[in-house]
């Protein structure tokens, strides 16, 4: 049977579609972050996790003091908000690093609203 002749206007999603022309919204939606949250256990020692957040995380001492006593008191504290690679390596080194120590720490990451 006779084919029509090939038209680029056929195509949907092609140049002369009219939603394109419409949609001129900015595509400027920004990859999700993630927050590495510190957990209060019994055992782990207040200087280990002084140690933690100055090695990896870029604090001074008094910052890191203030952040471990709040983590000790509220249970919980957030020690950085990066992408969900830089959050997942940070979760590694605070991972490995207490376990290689053979304290009971817990990291871990969620994602900001
Ligand atoms: N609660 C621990 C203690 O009394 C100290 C501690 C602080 C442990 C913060 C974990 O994420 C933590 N030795």
């Amino acid at each position: 049977m006779p084919q029509e002749p090939f038209m680029m206007s056929d195509n949907p999603g092609d140049d002369n579609d009219a939603s394109l022309l419409l949609d001129s919204r900015p595509k400027t939606k920004r990859p999700p972050l993630y927050k590495v949250l510190l957990l209060n256990d019994d055992y782990t020692p207040m200087e280990f996790v002084v140690l933690i957040l100055e090695r990896f995380f870029g604090m001074t001492h008094a910052q890191s003091f203030e952040i471990m006593l709040t983590v000790h008191k509220k249970g919980v504290a957030v020690v950085g908000v990066f992408s969900h690679e830089i959050a997942e390596t940070k979760v590694g080194q605070v991972m490995d690093f207490a376990r290689r120590h053979q304290h009971p720490l817990q990291c871990t990451m969620e994602r900001e609203e």
